[in-house]
């Protein structure tokens, strides 16, 4: 059933205008595909937004959240507690490398992205390092919405309209070099150096004032952007250097995304202070996100007296008994089906497939790692982003779903995608490109 009234939803990060005059309507999903409103199947190329990993419509997944809705449907996690919370934790924990084993639960990648700032910089003060206030993020960085994401992140059309944001923030540049790394299969050669910026930022605000780092390890919702070889390495040697926490957003990458492991910080060899995850934590089917760190992260926090509350932060629906029972289903998915080294399996696949759409028209660039890939076209001019929307367009109309951020299109479809989905989906892209203007 359609409804009539399309003015009352505001929706979010979109033209709301533009929609209402070409509504894209989905009302079912399973599988790889989506139903649209009028009866056609759509190929899922982007996980819904980057968080459906195992698929649409997981029978494990439903089940277990129809049994908990049922049994538990709410129980404060505030000074009370129930299982199902504690089974998710201890899982997701095992699932997070090294001793990256205390999870704060929370509703959504902005809630984990401004947990772990908010953990960072309590972290010091309570080990008596209470002038370690600033945060350093990264242009282009993208860690939801909320002011403390929104301030560290570096996506200027997302700051620019809310004021002064936090302060005491500082940005290292961005990772992004056309001229060097255009075309490269993986990640990109040139760049580690780009980390050394950080030396400078602390040099120019001293050490004794820095509290955090925090990057995604591999950029995405900016429009894909792997980090350079030994880049992220050369970010961890310099925070130690210096006592500072670094902070790994892995709401995309977390999941079995980049291919082969649970995690980015496996797959690049880094482990980070603190790791933020979110999105293919329950495949999408409930809200929730967690800010994990590791165990002298946590441990600063237990030695006051003991009924004190070590962390006063929570949110009414940290550790919801249905997200907690739709997490331990996915995880339990993923594990059964070994969707993260499937994923690691076909990638090269995937990559093949990406790469061969270079020379159509308007490709300037192709970047992939794991399942994501970004395909940068350059932009018309003075239009910046109206052929990667109307790229976006064409496709949902021709049973492809996509996703676009100025001119880059990314794709990063469910883990379970077939080699015969993978040539239908950049088949589609491909008439697509020979197609537009
Ligand atoms: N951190 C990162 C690295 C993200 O990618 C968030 C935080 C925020 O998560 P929530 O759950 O608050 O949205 C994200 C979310 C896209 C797109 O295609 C990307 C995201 C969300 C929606 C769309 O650009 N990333
Ligand atoms: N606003 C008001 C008035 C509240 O009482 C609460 C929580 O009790 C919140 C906001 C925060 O809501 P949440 O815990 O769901 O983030």
């Amino acid at each position: 059933m359609s409804p009539t009234n399309h003015d009352a939803f505001w929706m979010p990060f979109t033209a709301n205008r533009q929609f209402r005059r070409t509504p894209r309507m989905l009302v079912a999903a399973d599988g790889m595909y989506y139903t649209s409103e009028d009866g056609r199947k759509v190929l899922d190329g982007c996980a819904g937004l980057w968080c459906v990993n195992a698929g649409h419509n997981r029978p494990l997944i439903t089940q277990a959240v129809q049994k908990a809705i049922a049994t538990l449907d709410f129980a404060p996690t505030f000074q009370m507690g129930h299982p199902l919370a504690f089974q998710a934790a201890d899982r997701i924990a095992a699932l997070a490398p090294g001793d990256l084993n205390h999870v704060f639960f929370c509703n959504s990648g902005s809630e984990a992205a401004d947990t772990a700032l908010k953990i960072a910089i309590a972290y010091h003060r309570v080990r008596g390092e209470g002038a370690r206030t600033r945060l350093i993020g990264r242009e282009r960085g993208y860690h939801g919405v909320g002011f403390g994401g929104i301030s560290v992140g570096g996506i200027s059309g997302n700051r620019k309209l809310y004021g002064s944001l936090l302060t005491g923030v500082d940005h290292l540049p961005h990772t992004l070099d056309l001229d060097r790394n255009a075309f490269t299969r993986g990640l990109p050669a040139y760049g580690a150096e780009l980390a050394d910026n950080l030396e400078r930022i602390v040099a120019l605000h001293d050490p004794s004032t820095i509290a955090a780092v925090m990057v995604e390890p591999m950029a995405g919702s900016t429009g894909v952007l792997p980090p350079p070889v030994g880049y992220l390495k050369r970010l961890r040697e310099i925070c130690d250097k210096y006592g500072i926490l670094l902070i790994f957003d892995e709401v995309i990458t977390g999941f079995g995304r980049m291919g082969g492991t649970p995690f980015a910080a496996e797959k690049f060899g880094v482990l980070p202070d603190i790791l933020t995850c979110a999105k293919g934590i329950t495949n999408g089917t409930i809200p929730m996100g967690a800010a994990i760190a590791r165990d002298h992260v946590y441990e600063a926090f237990m030695n006051g007296p003991e009924a004190g509350i070590e962390l006063p932060h929570g949110y009414t629906y940290s550790g919801h008994p249905v997200a907690c029972a739709a997490a331990l289903a996915t995880l339990d998915t993923y594990a059964e089906e070994n969707l993260f080294e499937r994923a690691g399996d076909i990638a090269p696949y995937f990559e093949e497939a990406v790469h061969a759409l270079r020379g159509l028209p308007h490709v300037i660039d192709i970047r992939n790692v794991g399942l994501v890939a970004g395909i940068e076209l350059d932009a018309r001019p003075a239009a910046p982003g109206a052929r990667a929307y109307e790229i976006f367009d064409r496709a949902f109309h021709k049973g492809l779903l996509v996703r676009y951020t100025g001119d880059v299109i990314a794709i990063s479809p469910p883990l379970i995608i077939r080699k015969s989905e993978i040539d239908h989906l950049f088949g589609t892209l491909a008439d697509i490109l020979r197609a537009v203007e």
